[in-house]
Order: C-alpha cells, then sequence, then structure tokens
C-alpha cells in the first residue's frame, strides 16, 4: 500500500519511502527495491533538472523562487540535494542550508535535504532512486541542488535531463572555483545577483561567457548551450529560465535525444550498481577478508604491484563461488 499512497501523491509516504531508500538496513533495501520495481512504470514524467553553482553563489534562493513559480503554474515540485561534503563528514552543509522556508511548506512542493553515506556514489545512488520515487508520486519537475566543489557534479548531470550551472557577477570561472570541466556540463549558465550595483558586471559577464560558451562543444546536437541573468533575490529572470528550460525539453524530446540520453543514464546506473555491489560482496567475502591486511601492506610498502594484489583478491573471490 505504500506504492499505492505514493501514487496517490502522498508527500508522507514518500518521505518514508526515501526513508526506505536510503537505509542502510538488508531488509529495508528489498523493500525499497520491490517498491522501486512496482513503481517503475509510473516514473519518467517529470523534467529533471540539475543545478551547480560556487556556495554562496544562490542556488537555494534560486530554487525557492523558481520551485514556488512553478507552483504556481500549477506544477508539482520535488527539490533534492546531493551534498558531497556528507559523503565525507557525514554531515551535511546542504542539508543546513537547504531549508527553503517557503518551498518546504509549499503543498505542491516536496523538499529532501542531502542523505548521509560513506561514499559520493552511495549518496547520489540513493538520490536517482528518490528522484524515481518522486516521479512516481507526480513530481513533474525534479530539481537536484548540488554544491559546485567539483566531484558532485558530473554524477548530477548523469541523471538529470539539463544541468544549470550558477555563476556570480564577475570573473572567471577560475576565480569563481568553476572548473572548465563543469562548465562543459552546462545547457544553461545563469548569472545569478544581477541586481542593484552588480547589474552592470552581470552583464558584462553574461557577454563574457557568453563568447567563451561559443567555443565549447555542445553537449547534444539539438541543443547550444545559453547564458542568462538573473535575480533570485528579487525573482528577475526566473520565469525566462523556466521558458528556456522548456524550449531544452521540446529541442530533445523533438529529436529523439531525451529518450535516448535517460536510455543512456539507465544503462550507466546499471553497471554501477552492479560494480558496487559486486566490490561490497567481494569485501565481505571470508577468504578475502584473511587476504587484505596482508596485502594492502606489501601494496603500501611497494613490495607488490596493485595489480597483482588485485587478481590474487579475485582467484579467491571467485575460487569459492
Ligand atoms: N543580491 C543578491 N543576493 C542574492 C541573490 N541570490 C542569493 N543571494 C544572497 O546570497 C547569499 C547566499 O544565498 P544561498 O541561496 O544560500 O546560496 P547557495 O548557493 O545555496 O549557498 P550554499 O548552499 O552555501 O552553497 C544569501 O545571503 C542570499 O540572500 C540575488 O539574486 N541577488
Ligand atoms: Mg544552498
Amino acid at each position: 500500500m505504500l506504492a499505492e499512497q505514493i501514487k496517490a501523491g502522498d508527500r508522507r509516504a514518500l518521505a518514508k519511502a526515501i526513508t526506505l531508500v536510503e537505509s542502510t538496513r538488508a531488509d529495508h533495501g528489498d523493500q525499497a527495491t520491490a517498491l522501486l520495481e512496482t513503481l517503475m512504470p509510473h516514473t519518467g514524467n517529470s523534467i529533471r533538472l540539475g543545478i551547480s553553482g560556487a556556495p554562496g553563489v544562490g542556488k537555494s534562493t534560486f530554487i525557492e523562487v523558481l520551485g514556488n513559480y512553478l507552483t504556481e503554474q500549477g506544477h508539482r515540485v520535488a527539490v533534492l540535494a546531493v551534498d558531497p561534503t556528507s559523503a565525507v563528514s557525514g554531515g551535511s552543509i546542504l542539508g543546513d542550508k537547504t531549508r527553503m522556508e517557503t518551498l518546504s511548506v509549499n503543498p505542491n512542493a516536496f523538499v529532501r535535504p542531502s542523505p548521509a553515506g560513506k561514499t559520493l556514489g552511495g549518496v547520489t545512488r540513493r538520490t536517482r532512486e528518490s528522484l524515481l520515487l518522486c516521479e512516481a508520486a507526480g513530481f513533474d519537475v525534479i530539481i537536484i541542488e548540488t554544491v559546485g566543489v567539483g566531484q558532485s557534479e558530473t554524477a548530477v548531470s548523469d541523471m538529470t535531463d539539463m544541468f544549470l550551472l550558477l555563476l556570480s557577477p564577475g570573473g572567471g570561472d577560475d576565480l569563481q572555483g568553476i572548473k572548465r570541466g563543469i562548465m562543459e556540463l552546462a545547457d544553461l549558465v545563469l548569472v545569478n545577483k544581477a541586481d542593484g550595483d552588480q547589474t552592470h558586471l552581470a552583464n558584462q559577464t553574461v557577454s563574457d561567457y557568453g563568447a567563451a560558451l561559443h567555443f565549447m562543444q555542445a553537449r547534444t546536437p539539438s541543443w547550444t548551450p545559453r547564458i542568462q541573468s538573473c535575480s533570485a533575490l528579487h525573482n528577475q529572470g526566473v520565469a525566462e529560465v523556466w521558458q528556456t528550460a522548456q524550449e531544452f525539453r521540446s529541442a530533445l524530446t523533438d529529436s529523439g535525444e531525451l529518450l535516448t540520453l535517460r536510455a543512456q543514464q539507465a544503462r550507466a546506473w546499471m553497471w554501477s550498481e552492479t560494480a558496487e555491489a559486486l566490490i561490497a560482496d567481494l569485501k565481505n567475502h571470508a577468504t578475502v577478508k584473511a587476504l587484505v591486511p596482508e596485502l594492502e601492506r606489501a601494496v603500501l610498502a611497494g613490495e607488490l604491484p596493485a595489480i597483482v594484489a588485485a587478481q590474487t583478491l579475485i582467484k579467491h573471490y571467485k575460487a569459492s563461488e
């Protein structure tokens, strides 16, 4: 019945299901996968947006304004966070700051902070599954926020249709701590804080980056990355962002690329799931476990090539299948 409640759009049931997905208990894991299987036919009906940018650039402010605007337009909006720092520290930066006070009490929105996890892979795996659950619950716009510190953007871009990068007015990407590889993921670059005495600088930044974008390899044949400015604080340029997102969606739908993109993402996810599960199983294997300390010591001491140690582990793992 949890599945039924989710399909009916019950936000509490959705929150419960996400907790199940995030749980590390084996029986919860089984329930979660069964639930995902049941709900799979009800997923896919959303536009999946990834949003990244350096700390303080205004991601949360922007998402809150965009989210409230979209619910006014009749959409149902879910916001999930991927916080690479939570994988390291166990705590979550985004979790605390991603409060989005007005959006989280909006009945047509669902805001979920980042799950805690030991690895970024673990955190993003849960986010992918949560995304599917949100779709099954009838949310038609899913926004995944990640802080732009360079590790999680690729993961987020691998689970979304469209990737938005927020910048502050002024400064090259090196000054903003944005790596070029991340610029290349962006389908839309947004210069936020285009207000007050920063307005002019924001316009300047738009033309500087606009020129640079022309020299970048487009991610897909049917879309050329764009750059726009906005002020999340004053709710300016936000409707225009949604306009662009819709154009993006139409372009990729018409060309058939959206389906291909999602299919390829799902296949890549299958293999990353397989790799994660195999590694976990191998590390749990009694013979392997017994061998690890000595092999690690020898590798650390430079006595044994890593490849030989890896092959030894795999040989023993396979021998006792
Ligand atoms: N002037 C101006 N300030 C803004 C705008 N958007 C956000 N801010 C301010 O910038 C600060 C950071 O905003 P957040 O929305 O918390 O930024 P964030 O990117 O989510 O930050 P982290 O979660 O720490 O990575 C806050 O003080 C906001 O009020 C804007 O459009 N104009
Ligand atoms: Mg934030």
